[in-house]
C-alpha cells in the first residue's frame, strides 16, 4: 500500500473561504468550533488557535452519537482542563443543543451587559459556526433555528457561501460558514482520519487505500464490532492475520475481500469488487453501522 495520500484536498476556493472567515471573525462575539467527536484532533484546524485568539470560543463535539459516550466525556474534561468549554451534540437528533444554547445565552448576556454599560443597547449577539467540511455546521444551525434555514448534505462542500440566520425571539444571529481545511495536513494519520469520516470529497480520494487503512484500524481496535458487523469468526480472522506466508497488508486485504464476499461485492468471474467493498466499509463506518467508534481517544 502507498504510504502517502497524495491528493489535492486544499482546492483554490478554500483560500478564499479562509480570507472571508478571517474578516468575519472580527464581527462576531462568539465562535462555535465544531469538531467531529470521533476525531477531535484531526478535525481541529491548527490555524484556528491563532485566528481565534481573544475570541470567546465554545467547542462543540458534534456527531457525538457516532462516537463512544465514555470517550466523549473524556474529551469534554480534556478541554475543560485547558479552560475551554466543550459540549457534546448530535445535530441530527438535537441532543445536546439545549445545553449548547444555554452556554451561548450565557455568553450573550455577559456581552449585552458590557454593551449596556457602554450605553449601546439592542445590539445583536453574533455567533460564528466554524468547522471542517461535513462536520454538521448547517445541520446545527437548522436545529438551533428549528427550521431548514441552511442546506445540509451528506458530503463535504455543501455550503458554498456564508449565511446569516437570526434566531426567532432572540437577539442572537448565527453565521453559517463553508467547511474549512488547512493547506498542510500535519500527518498521514490525520489525513486518514479526515478521509474515514468523509471530510474530503470521495471522488478525489483513493477509496481502496482509505478503506484498507480503516480495516486495519478496526481490526486493531474494534475487532469485536467489526466481526459482528460482517458475521466473521474470530478464528477465521486470526488465522489470516497470523499468516506469515504473505505481507501484513495482504492479510488485511484478504480480510477486506472476505467482507466484500459476504456483502456480495463480487464481479463477474468471481473476483472481488474492491471499489464496492471499500464503499461498503466506509459507508458502514460513517453511518455508525459498525458501532459508535471514537477513532482518536484522549491520550
Ligand atoms: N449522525 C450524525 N449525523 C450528523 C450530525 N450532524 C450532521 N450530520 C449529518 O452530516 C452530514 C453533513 O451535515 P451538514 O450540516 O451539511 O455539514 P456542514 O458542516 O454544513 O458541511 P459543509 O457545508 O459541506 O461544510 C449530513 O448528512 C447531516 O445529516 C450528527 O450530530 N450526527
Ligand atoms: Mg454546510
Amino acid at each position: 500500500m502507498n504510504d502517502n495520500l497524495n491528493i489535492n484536498w486544499y482546492p483554490g476556493h478554500m483560500a478564499k473561504t479562509k480570507k472571508q472567515i478571517m474578516q468575519d471573525i472580527a464581527l462576531v462575539d462568539v465562535v462555535l468550533e465544531l469538531l467531529d467527536a470521533r476525531i477531535p484532533i484531526a478535525s481541529s484546524n491548527p490555524e484556528w488557535e491563532e485566528m481565534l485568539k481573544n475570541k470567546k470560543r465554545i467547542i462543540v463535539l458534534n456527531k457525538a452519537d457516532l462516537a463512544e459516550e465514555k470517550e466523549n466525556q473524556k474529551w469534554v474534561s480534556y478541554f475543560a482542563a485547558k479552560g475551554i468549554e466543550a459540549v457534546c451534540t448530535d445535530a441530527s437528533s438535537g441532543r445536546g443543543i439545549p445545553e449548547l444554547m444555554k452556554k451561548i445565552e450565557e455568553v450573550a448576556s455577559e456581552k449585552q451587559k458590557q454593551l449596556g454599560e457602554k450605553g449601546r443597547v439592542g445590539k445583536s449577539i453574533r455567533v460564528m459556526i466554524l468547522g471542517i467540511p461535513n462536520v454538521g455546521k448547517s445541520s446545527m444551525i437548522n436545529r438551533m433555528t428549528k427550521k431548514a434555514s441552511a442546506i445540509v448534505g451528506n458530503k463535504p462542500g455543501v455550503t458554498r457561501q456564508k449565511q446569516w440566520v437570526r434566531l426567532s425571539n432572540s437577539n442572537i444571529e448565527l453565521l453559517d460558514t463553508p467547511g474549512m481545511l488547512w493547506p498542510k495536513l500535519q500527518t498521514q494519520e490525520i489525513a486518514m482520519h479526515l478521509a474515514y469520516t468523509g471530510t474530503i470529497k470521495d471522488d478525489i480520494m483513493p477509496m481502496i487505500e482509505i478503506a484498507y487503512d480503516l480495516t486495519k484500524f478496526l481490526l486493531q481496535n474494534k475487532k469485536k464490532a467489526f466481526m459482528e458487523r460482517y458475521h466473521l469468526e474470530e478464528k477465521e480472522i486470526d488465522t489470516i492475520l497470523a499468516n506469515d506466508q504473505q505481507e501484513e497488508n495482504e492479510n488485511i486485504l484478504e480480510i477486506m475481500y472476505l467482507v466484500g464476499k459476504k456483502r456480495g461485492a463480487v464481479l463477474s468471474g468471481g473476483r472481488i469488487d474492491e471499489e464496492k467493498t471499500a464503499r461498503i466499509l466506509l459507508d458502514d463506518f460513517r453511518s455508525g453501522k459498525i458501532g459508535r467508534i471514537t477513532v482518536e481517544t484522549v491520550k
